[in-house]
C-alpha cells in the first residue's frame, strides 16, 4: 500500500474511533457534547493517533491489542489544547481547523468546559478501554497524564505566554517551550503505540526519542509556515508570530536557518527510526511528510 492509501485508511480508522468512542452530540447537556465534536470533527491533521496506530502496528503486525481508544484519546486530548490555546485568556484567535474557534462558534465557558471535558474523557477512556490489562492501562494514562501535565504540556503553554512580546527569549527557552508544547504529545503517541504493540523498553524509548525530534522538527515547520504561509491554506491565522513580536526559530534563525534546523531533527528521527526491526516505511514516510508540510 503506498503511503497517502495508507495514511487515508489510518485517519478513517481514527474517524470512526472518534465518533464510537466520544458521546454523541445529542447527550445531556447538548450545548457541551456538541462543541466537544465541533472542534473534534473539524477535520485536523490527526498525526498524534495516526502515530499510535502506525507504531502499535510496526511492533505487533497481527494486532494482538487494539490502539484504537488510545489514539482516540490522545487526539481527545490534543483537541482540549487547542481550544484552551485559542481563547481569549491565551492565543486570543478567531481561526481553528479551517472554521471559527470554539468560543467564536458557541461561547467563552462553553468552550472552556468542553477542552475541561475532552481531556476528562481522555483519560476516562484510557484506564476503561485497557481495563482487561491493569498493568498496561495504568503505564498508558501515565504517559498521557505525564505528556499533558504541568511539567510538560501546561508547563510549555506557561513558559510559552510568559515568552510572548519579549524579544529576548534565549534559544534554551525556546527549546523548553518546544519540547513541552509541543513534542511532548508527540513522544506519548509513539510510547502509547508502543506499549500497546508490546515493545521492549529500548525500543519504546528509542521511539520516544524519535517523537522527540518529530516534534521539534513539526514546530520548527510550524514556525516556518506562520511566517510564509497564507491563512486560508493553514486553516488558522498566519503571520501571528512576527505581528506579537514573538521569539520564534525563525526569528532567532531566518527562515532559512529555521528549515535546516527542521531538516537536522528530521534526518535524526528517520535514522533513529532505521535501527528499528520491522516495516518503517510508513513512519519514515511520515516523518517526511510533516516536514515539507504546506499546512
Ligand atoms: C492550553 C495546555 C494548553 C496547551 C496549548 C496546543 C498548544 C498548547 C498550543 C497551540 C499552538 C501551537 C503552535 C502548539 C504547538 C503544537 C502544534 C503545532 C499544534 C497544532 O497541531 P496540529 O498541526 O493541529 O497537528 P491539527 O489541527 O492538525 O490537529
Amino acid at each position: 500500500m503506498d503511503f497517502t492509501t495508507k495514511l487515508r485508511a489510518l485517519v478513517s480508522q481514527v474517524e470512526q474511533g472518534l465518533e464510537r468512542l466520544v458521546p454523541p452530540a445529542d447527550t445531556r447537556p447538548v450545548l457541551l457534547h456538541r462543541a466537544m465534536r465541533y472542534s473534534l470533527e473539524s477535520g485536523g491533521k490527526r498525526i498524534r493517533p495516526v502515530i499510535v496506530l502506525a507504531v502499535a502496528e510496526l511492533f505487533d503486525p497481527s494486532g494482538g491489542r487494539d490502539p484504537l481508544p488510545a489514539a482516540v484519546a490522545l487526539e481527545c486530548l490534543h483537541t482540549y489544547s487547542l481550544i484552551h490555546d485559542d481563547l481569549p485568556c491565551m492565543d486570543d484567535d478567531d481561526l481553528r481547523r479551517g472554521r471559527p474557534t470554539v468560543h467564536k462558534a458557541f461561547d467563552e465557558a462553553t468552550a472552556l468546559l468542553a477542552g475541561d471535558a475532552l481531556l476528562t474523557h481522555a483519560l476516562g477512556l484510557m484506564v476503561s478501554a485497557y481495563a482487561e490489562d491493569p498493568a498496561l492501562a495504568v503505564a498508558l494514562t501515565r504517559d498521557l497524564a505525564d505528556a499533558a501535565g504541568s511539567r510538560r504540556l501546561i508547563g510549555g503553554q506557561v513558559e510559552d505566554l510568559a515568552a510572548e512580546g519579549r524579544t529576548d527569549v534565549p534559544a534554551s527557552d525556546l527549546e523548553f517551550i518546544h519540547l513541552n508544547k509541543t513534542a511532548a504529545l508527540l513522544e506519548a503517541s509513539f510510547s502509547l503505540g508502543a506499549r500497546i504493540g508490546g515493545a521492549s523498553d529500548h525500543d519504546r524509548s528509542l521511539v520516544v526519542g524519535v517523537g522527540r525530534d518529530l516534534g521539534l522538527a513539526f514546530q520548527i515547520v510550524d514556525d516556518v509556515l506562520d511566517a510564509t504561509a497564507e491563512s486560508a491554506t493553514l486553516g488558522k491565522t498566519a503571520g501571528k508570530d512576527a505581528k506579537s513580536g514573538k521569539t520564534t526559530y525563525v526569528s532567532v534563525f531566518g527562515v532559512e536557518g529555521a528549515r535546516l534546523r527542521a531538516r537536522a531533527h528530521s534526518d535524526a528521527a528517520r535514522d533513529a527510526l532505521r535501527t528499528l526491526p520491522g516495516d518503517i516505511t510508513f513512519l519514515t514516510e511520515l516523518v517526511e511528510a510533516l516536514t515539507v508540510r504546506k499546512k
